[in-house]
């Protein structure tokens, strides 16, 4: 028999117009701060602030409340030595031999290659799963597969918010996807619903750290107002 549904009611604070456009425009100062780091400092961080991320990340909307990711935070020394060198592997695999030259093309102004130390060098990596189908014992005890629904679109928003947190708590992140993945599962010892979404170095930048010169594209050319 399906559960009921409960209401609440709504914790939701009113704010006045001036006190919106203040937080509005402050939100949208700080997050447009943000940009990919590929080059990492080792300079320890406090947990708690991984900790919150991954709390705030939780709290993302998901098809039908299922929550289907688990955050994996790696600082040991040895998987993190790991996970590079299989990803490095995979990554100089693709940047020789896989990879059409229209991608290559298109990566070329990100100045990016298969050489991937920013995951030894962070002080943690924060490895993002996304739960394929939950697992949970029927009336037998016996285990099931639980359909999730939307779980790419779930894990999405989440990490969306997990970029945000780490960059207002003055963290640098890089989202790296190493192409295929399914060695983060192996070396991190997953369950078999669980398949790595995103690699996230996760630390302060290096002094000599510097970026791509790139631009965003303009509200105009990204908002139709009807
Ligand atoms: N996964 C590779 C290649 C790469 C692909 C895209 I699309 C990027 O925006 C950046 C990199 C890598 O991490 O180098």
């Amino acid at each position: 028999m399906p559960a009921e549904a409960k209401f609440e009611a709504l914790d939701f604070e009113r704010l006045d117009e001036a006190e919106q456009i203040r937080r509005s425009v402050e939100f949208t100062r700080r997050i447009v701060k943000r940009r990919s780091v590929r080059h990492f400092s080792r300079r320890a961080l406090p947990f708690e602030l991984i900790a919150n991320a991954i709390r705030a990340a939780g709290s993302a909307p998901s098809g039908a409340n299922q929550q289907p990711w688990t955050f994996v935070v790696v600082s040991e020394p040895e998987l993190k030595r790991r996970m590079r060198i299989a990803a490095e592997a995979e990554e100089k695999e693709s940047y020789e031999r896989r990879m059409s030259q229209e991608w290559l093309d298109a990566l070329a102004p990100l100045g990016t290659d298969w050489r991937k130390p920013h995951i030894e060098e962070a002080p943690y990596v924060i490895v993002v799963f996304r739960q394929a189908y939950g697992l949970a014992r029927n009336a037998n005890g016996d285990e099931v597969r639980v359909k999730h629904y939307y779980s790419d679109e779930s894990v999405g928003i989440a990490v969306g918010f997990l970029l945000a947190a780490l960059h207002l708590s003055g963290l640098a992140t890089l989202t790296h996807t190493p192409s295929p993945m399914k060695f983060l599962a192996d070396i991190l010892g997953r369950p078999a619903n669980e398949r790595a979404f995103v690699l996230i170095p996760v630390g302060y930048p290096a002094d000599t750290a510097a970026v791509p010169v790139i631009t965003k594209k303009s509200l105009a050319d990204i908002m139709v107002r009807l």
